[in-house]
């Protein structure tokens, strides 16, 4: 049953419907935006890669091949950019290592394991800062985001823009958490939490009294089918299009931290492009990261429904109980602030403030 379920979400839908799936793979989306905007001239061909950790009915990867339609269309098919799914290429890690040596052309790593190349990026690591999509989306359209990207500058990696990686929600195959006592366990040991590979995170979850362990997303799945960790954190879309529901049976809307996404590109690809072409690489990259917004917000409660449909039990926190998760961090806000600088977190919450005042 696994193997062929896992089979049918990349075949094409009429290979479901014999097989009497009746879930569809996505929700009602939007179209991508029409792509107006003029041809540019020619300056040479170029074909890239891309690789992203996602599967093909992620955001991530709908938007990136948003973007390779847009250079499509506006190169009359001089720039080509082949998207690989699914870590096929690596991981976050390993591809932005392979985007500095030149191996590589794009990557899509969430910011957490880039914060090795801009420290200011761990803003985003800290749990409950952003309480809301709109706040997010305006932290990373802020100027603050825009000098983390330009921070990239000089690492081998030429940073486009942000988008959206989202809520992370608790999932794991032990146990029902409502509360950081389940998360730690009384009578039992705490929960094995894979964790992306970043110290605010792995602080996080040591303490909330789990058993973190830093993991490629790639090893992920593979891991909790092995009972190597019990749980990890990531969106509902993710949890739901990385089939995480087969070997996860609870989850739990914690919403505790807000993570981007950063689309990149090798600075030895970006420096062969002619400055008309780099110009609309990030005018592109800009367009598809609205449109991966968008189908991001479009996926998030859908995800969770679907999840729920595919026999996951969801615990949904009620205010006191996401309360609870809130003051349990505190001690993560109160080591990792100087290091991040306050300033930085005090101009990032000035953002959000302007969002949810008016
Ligand atoms: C995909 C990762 C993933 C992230 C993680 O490449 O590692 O858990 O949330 O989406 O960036």
């Amino acid at each position: 049953m696994t193997a062929i379920w896992r089979r049918t979400l990349t075949l094409a839908g009429a290979a479901s419907l014999t097989l009497g799936m009746a879930h569809a793979q996505t929700p009602d989306l939007s179209d991508p935006p029409a792509i107006d905007g003029e041809v540019v001239g020619d300056h040479g061909s170029h074909t890239l890669r891309m690789g992203i950790g996602l599967a093909e009915s992620s955001p991530q990867y709908l938007s990136s091949q948003y973007f390779a339609d847009i250079l499509d269309k506006r190169t009359e098919g001089r720039i080509t950019v082949n998207v690989f799914p699914n870590s096929q290429l690596g991981d976050d890690v390993q591809m932005m290592e392979m985007l500095q040596t030149g191996s590589l052309d794009m990557s899509y790593p969430s910011s957490s394991p880039a914060t090795t190349y801009v420290e200011e990026l761990a803003v985003f690591d800290l749990p409950f800062l952003l309480p809301t999509r709109e706040a997010a989306v305006a932290v990373m359209q802020s100027d603050v985001a825009q000098e983390m990207l330009d921070a990239f500058d000089g690492t081998g990696i030429k940073a486009l823009t942000f988008s959206e990686n989202g809520y992370r929600q608790l999932s794991n195959s032990a146990r029902p958490v409502e509360t950081p006592e389940d998360v730690a366990g009384l009578d039992v040991s705490g929960l094995k939490i894979r964790t992306m590979e970043n110290p605010v995170h792995l602080d996080i979850w040591e303490t909330l009294g789990a058993n973190p362990t830093p993991m490629a997303f790639g090893e992920l799945f593979s891991a909790m089918e092995q009972g190597v960790v019990d749980g990890q954190e990531n969106p509902w879309s993710t949890i739901l299009t990385s089939n995480f529901y087969e070997v996860q049976d609870y989850g739990s809307e914690t919403r505790h931290v807000y993570t981007p996404f950063i689309m990149m590109m090798s600075e030895r690809t970006w420096d062969n492009l002619a400055p008309e072409y780099q110009e609309l690489v990030q005018e592109a990259a800009r367009q598809s990261a609205e449109y991966e917004i968008q189908l991001s917000a479009e996926y998030d409660d859908w995800s969770r429904e679907q999840l729920e449909e595919r026999g996951m039990e969801i615990t949904r926190l009620d205010d006191e109980q996401l309360a609870a998760f809130q003051e349990a961090v505190q001690p993560v806000y109160e080591k990792w602030s100087p290091e991040i600088g306050e300033e930085l977190i005090q101009e990032v919450q000035a953002i959000v403030e302007e969002t949810t005042s008016d």
